[in-house]
């Protein structure tokens, strides 16, 4: 299991039409997909975020704009700069996340490992920074 946050380029088709890009399990995503989700319609200084998880690992895409992604290990915090289409941020397991700095318009996809649970959400960041 890979513990760390790391930015994945994902393999782009381009041509005269556009672009294409594309990801597929264990090439570029290092888990099983099993849902996603995406955020739009974001307001100014919204911050979304602010949780780890237990179990789920993810993979973040900025499809539109651009956000801040900073995540934290348990021990020091890291910050991702989103704003290609084109690349993705992988975030394993727990690590919290916290998501800032959208631009108008901004399109956050979501992919991740494991189906809808609250009870996968920890909260809690000293909770979470004492190892849970
Ligand atoms: C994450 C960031 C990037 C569902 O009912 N099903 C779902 O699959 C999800 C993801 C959420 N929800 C409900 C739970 C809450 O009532 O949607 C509501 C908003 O969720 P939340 O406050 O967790 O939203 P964010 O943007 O803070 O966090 C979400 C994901 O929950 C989280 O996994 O990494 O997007």
């Amino acid at each position: 299991m890979q513990t760390q946050a790391r930015l994945i380029e994902l393999p782009t088709i381009r041509d005269e039409r556009g672009a294409l890009t594309f990801l597929d399990e264990w090439n570029q995503v290092p888990f099983e997909m099993k849902r996603i989700y995406y955020l739009y319609d974001i307001g100014t200084g919204s911050k979304r975020g602010g949780h780890a998880h237990l179990k789920m690992e993810q993979i973040l895409i900025a499809l539109s704009g651009s956000f801040l992604v900073r995540v934290h290990d348990g021990k020091k915090w890291e910050e991702f700069s989103l704003s290609y289409p084109y690349v993705g941020l992988y975030i394993p397991s727990m690590n919290w996340r916290e998501i800032i700095n959208f631009s108008s318009g901004s399109v956050c996809l979501s992919i991740v490992s494991t189906e809808y649970s609250e009870e996968d959400y920890i909260r809690d960041f000293s909770l979470f920074c004492q190892g849970f």
